[in-house]
C-alpha cells in the first residue's frame, strides 16, 4: 500500500486464462477462507456461493485480508470510516483498494484491466468503499447486504437499542486477536439465562474481558446518533461523493444483521441523475447471507425455488459481464424486490413506496381497537381506550424461544425473524391486536412506520413493533403451517430517542406520548383468509440490551437497581389513535 503496508492476497487464475476479469473481494474474515467452501479442483465449487457465477466465466478470482486481519500487516480498525474527520491517517480502505486494483492490472497479465469488486455484509461495506475514489480499472460493483449504518439498523444498534448479542460476541472475535484465534466462550446453553444473570452489556463485557477492546470502548463512547454515527454512515456519506461506479445493491427482506443498509443506501442515491442505469436495487425473501447462497427458505417459510441463484444468472452476472466484457447491458429495472405472500418478483421504478405500473402507493392507517381489534378504521368511542402491562426486566420477552441459541450448530440465528411469533402470543407483556380474516388481498409495498401513543409509569421504555402476517387456521398444503404467526416486519425504537436519535430524553412517567418506530421495508400481499396481526412488547432479549426503564445517562452502565417494573400503556382512542401506517397498493392484482 502507500504507506508500504503489504496486504495479503490471494490470487486465483483459472487456467489458460487470457483477457480475463478480476472479481476483488476485500474481507476481514481470512481470505483464505474464501478458497475452501468445498475440497474441488472446480474453482466455482471452492470459491464461496456469491462467487459462482464469476468462477464459471473463468474470471480472476482474488480475495485479500483487510488491513491488520489475518496475514495483512498494519492496525485494525472495525470498519475503517473514509479519510477525514473519523480517521486521520492518509489510508482507508478506499485507498488500499486503489492501490490493491493498481498493482493487480499491472502484475496479472492474464487479466484485461477490467475489475469488479464484490463482497457481502462488511464485505460490501469494503466493497463500497473501494468505489470512494476509485481506481480507473474498477468498472463495477456488487454489495451483498451491505452495512451502512450501524447507529440505525446495521449490526450494532436499531433505533437506538443496542443489539448486545451479536455485537460484544462479534466484537471479542474480530478485535481480540489479528487471526480470529479466539472465540466467545460461554457457560450457558441458554444465552437468555447467561445475559439475565450478567446485567447490563457493560457487565457483560467486564465479565468476558473485552472492556478493553478498541471497538467496544468506541460503542460505549457513542451510545446516542452523534456524529461518530452520522459522519460514516454510508448512505449520508455516499449521498455527498459522484456515483462513480455502477453499483448493484442485493439485500434480504428478513436480514437480521443488516436489514437496514441496502434500501437506505439506494433510497439516498436512486433519485440523482447519475444513478440512472447505473444504480439497482435487489430486495429478495433472504435471511442474512440468503442472497449469497440458494435463497429457497428460511426456517418452515419456503420461498421460489433457487431464487438467490436465479438472481445471481439473470441480474448480477449480466450487469458485471456489460462492464467486464462489454456484454450488451441488461435492461434492469431501478429496483427489482420479491413480493412475499406471492412469491414472485416485481419491477420498481421507485423504492420505498414502490408500485408496479398503474397503481399508486399510500399510506393507510391501520389502527388498534379495543379487544384486540386491529382495522383499518379509526376507533370510535368505546369503553376501552388503552391497553396497559407490566414491564419487568427481570422476565423479558425473549425474541426466539428458549433455549435462545445463535452460535453453533444449534443456532436458529439466521430463522428468527420467521419464527412463529406464537410463543410469546399471549404473554402479558405483550399486546397483540388482529384484523377479522381477510376477504380481500391486502398488499404492501414500502416502509410500514408505526405511531404509538403511549405512556409508562417508568422514565425510559423501548417499544417493540411487530407486523405479522397470521396464515388460516389450517394449511391443507402444508399443516406446519396453520394459523402460523409470520413477522412480515419488525422494529425497536428506543423511547430516550422518540424526539431526536442525537438527543436523549427522559419520558415524564404518566406522561402519553407519540412515537414514531419505522420498520424495515416490505413488499407483501395478505392473502385472503389471512389475518394481519400487530403484536407491541418492550424487550427483545437478549439480543437488545434491556432498557431499565429508569432513565439514566448511559444504558451500557444501568446499575441493578435503576432495572425497574413498570406499567406501559398503550391508547388506541379517537384522540390518541395508535396506529401502522401501512404503504397499501391499491387495485394490486394478485
Ligand atoms: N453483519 C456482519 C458485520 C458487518 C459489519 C460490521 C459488523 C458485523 C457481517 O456479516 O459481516
Amino acid at each position: 500500500m502507500r504507506d508500504g503496508v503489504r496486504l495479503h492476497t490471494i490470487i486465483a487464475v483459472p487456467k489458460g486464462a487470457k483477457g480475463a476479469p478480476i472479481i476483488l473481494n476485500r474481507t476481514p474474515y481470512d481470505a483464505g477462507k474464501k478458497f475452501s467452501r468445498l475440497e474441488s479442483p472446480n474453482l466455482a465449487a471452492v470459491v464461496p456461493f456469491f462467487m459462482d457465477t464469476v468462477a464459471e466465466a473463468r474470471c480472476i478470482i482474488v480475495a485479500q485480508d483487510v488491513r491488520g486481519k489475518y496475514k495483512s500487516e498494519g492496525n485494525y480498525v472495525m470498519n475503517r470510516p473514509p479519510i477525514g474527520p473519523l480517521n486521520a491517517s492518509d489510508t482507508d480502505h478506499a485507498t488500499d483498494t486503489f492501490d490493491s486494483i493498481d498493482w493487480l492490472v499491472k502484475h496479472l497479465p492474464e487479466s484485461n484491466g477490467r475489475v469488479a469488486i464484490v463482497g457481502g455484509s462488511y464485505e460490501g461495506f469494503t466493497a463500497l468503499m473501494g468505489t470512494l475514489r476509485p481506481h480507473p480499472a474498477l468498472k463495477v460493483a456488487i454489495a451483498y447486504a451491505p452495512m451502512v449504518d450501524g447507529w440505525m439498523g446495521d449490526d450494532w444498534f436499531q433505533n437506538g437499542a443496542f443489539r448486545q448479542k451479536g455485537s460484544l460476541d462479534y466484537i471479542y472475535g474480530q478485535e481480540a486477536t489479528r487471526d480470529g484465534s479466539e472465540e466467545w466462550w460461554s457457560g450457558h446453553r441458554d444465552e437468555y439465562a447467561e445475559w439475565l444473570e450478567q446485567g447490563s452489556p457493560g457487565d457483560m463485557a467486564k465479565a468476558k474481558g473485552i472492556d478493553g477492546l478498541g471497538f467496544w470502548k468506541t460503542l460505549i463512547a457513542h451510545p446516542t446518533y452523534d456524529a461518530f454515527w452520522q459522519e460514516q454512515a454510508l448512505d449520508r456519506f455516499f449521498a455527498r461523493q459522484p456515483i462513480t461506479v455502477p453499483l448493484i445493491i442485493v439485500s434480504g427482506l428478513f436480514d437480521q444483521e443488516d436489514i437496514y443498509g441496502g434500501s437506505a443506501l439506494f433510497r439516498a442515491l436512486s433519485k440523482r441523475a447519475d444513478a440512472a442505469g447505473r444504480l439497482h436495487l435487489v430486495l429478495g425473501p433472504w435471511n442474512h447471507g440468503g442472497g449469497r447462497r440458494e435463497g429457497g427458505e428460511i426456517g418452515p417459510i419456503h420461498f421460489d425455488g433457487q431464487n438467490a441463484v436465479w438472481i445471481r444468472r439473470t441480474v448480477v452476472q449480466p450487469f458485471l459481464e456489460h462492464y467486464l466484457k462489454d456484454a450488451s447491458k441488461p435492461d434492469l429495472a431501478p429496483a427489482l424486490v420479491y413480493q412475499t405472500g406471492t412469491d414472485r418478483w416485481e419491477k420498481f421504478q421507485t423504492w420505498p413506496a414502490g408500485c408496479v405500473a398503474g397503481c399508486a402507493a399510500k399510506t393507510k392507517p391501520i389502527y388498534l381497537h379495543a379487544k384486540g381489534g386491529l382495522e383499518f378504521e379509526p376507533p370510535g368511542r368505546a369503553a376501552a381506550t388503552s391497553d396497559s402491562f407490566v414491564s419487568d426486566p427481570a422476565k423479558p420477552v425473549p425474541y426466539m424461544p428458549r433455549p435462545v441459541v445463535s452460535m453453533g450448530p444449534e443456532s436458529r440465528w439466521g430463522e428468527w425473524l420467521l419464527i412463529d411469533q406464537r410463543f410469546v402470543d399471549g404473554r402479558p407483556d405483550v399486546l397483540t391486536y388482529t384484523t377479522e380474516r381477510l376477504t380481500q388481498p391486502v398488499t404492501i409495498s414500502g416502509e410500514p412506520v408505526a405511531r404509538l401513543f403511549a405512556a409508562t409509569t417508568g422514565s425510559d421504555a423501548d417499544w417493540v413493533v411487530k407486523l405479522i402476517d397470521v396464515w388460516p387456521d389450517q394449511d391443507v398444503n402444508r399443516p406446519v403451517m396453520g394459523g402460523y404467526q409470520q413477522m412480515i416486519a419488525a422494529s425497536i425504537l428506543r423511547g430516550r430517542y422518540r424526539e431526536d436519535f442525537a438527543r436523549p430524553k427522559p419520558i415524564e412517567p404518566g406522561k402519553v406520548l407519540e412515537y414514531k418506530v419505522r420498520l424495515p421495508h416490505a413488499n407483501h400481499m395478505f392473502l385472503p383468509g389471512h389475518r394481519i396481526m400487530v403484536q407491541i412488547q418492550s424487550t427483545w432479549f437478549p439480543l437488545y440490551d434491556r432498557n431499565p426503564q429508569t432513565y439514566v445517562g448511559n444504558i451500557f452502565f444501568a446499575q441493578p437497581a435503576d432495572y425497574v417494573a413498570v406499567t406501559h400503556t398503550i391508547h388506541h382512542s379517537p384522540d390518541q389513535p395508535s396506529a401502522i401506517e401501512l404503504p397499501v397498493v391499491e387495485g394490486a392484482a394478485r
